[in-house]
């Protein structure tokens, strides 16, 4: 298994775990750019949401039905922001799909 979000799913690399379920795991990005900065994927491996299709886009919607309960397990009561970088040009490092959600303060409008 070469994929590091594989790798810290199953549990080889240590992570800080926020949220788990059976098809999504949710842990804290070791880069904060934000007080809170969580990254939540679903186990099934996705490139990424340009590789997202009719037979993968449940994992997707497990992850949108995951992200409220992050939010609320975060104390993000004010609202947050969530974020998926694709390839080259969206600045994606690691090739499984992830979101990442922001919050615990007010967000710069600018995204880019
Ligand atoms: P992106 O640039 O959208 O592909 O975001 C990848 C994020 O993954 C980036 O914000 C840093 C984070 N990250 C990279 N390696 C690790 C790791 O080993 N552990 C954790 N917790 N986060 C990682």
């Amino acid at each position: 298994m070469d994929c590091l979000f594989c790798r810290i799913i199953a549990g080889e690399i240590p992570s800080s775990k926020v949220y788990e379920d059976e098809n999504v795991y949710a842990f804290r990005d070791i880069n904060p750019q934000a007080p809170v900065h969580v990254l939540v994927v679903p186990k099934a491996h996705i490139e990424s949401a340009d590789a997202v299709a009719s037979n993968n886009s449940d994992a997707v919607k497990a992850v949108f039905e995951a992200i409220p309960k992050v939010a609320a397990e975060c104390g993000l009561t004010n609202g947050y922001r969530v974020i998926t970088n694709i390839g080259e040009d969206g600045c994606q490092s690691v090739k499984h799909i992830h979101f990442h959600v922001l919050g615990g303060k007010k967000l710069p409008e600018n995204m880019g």
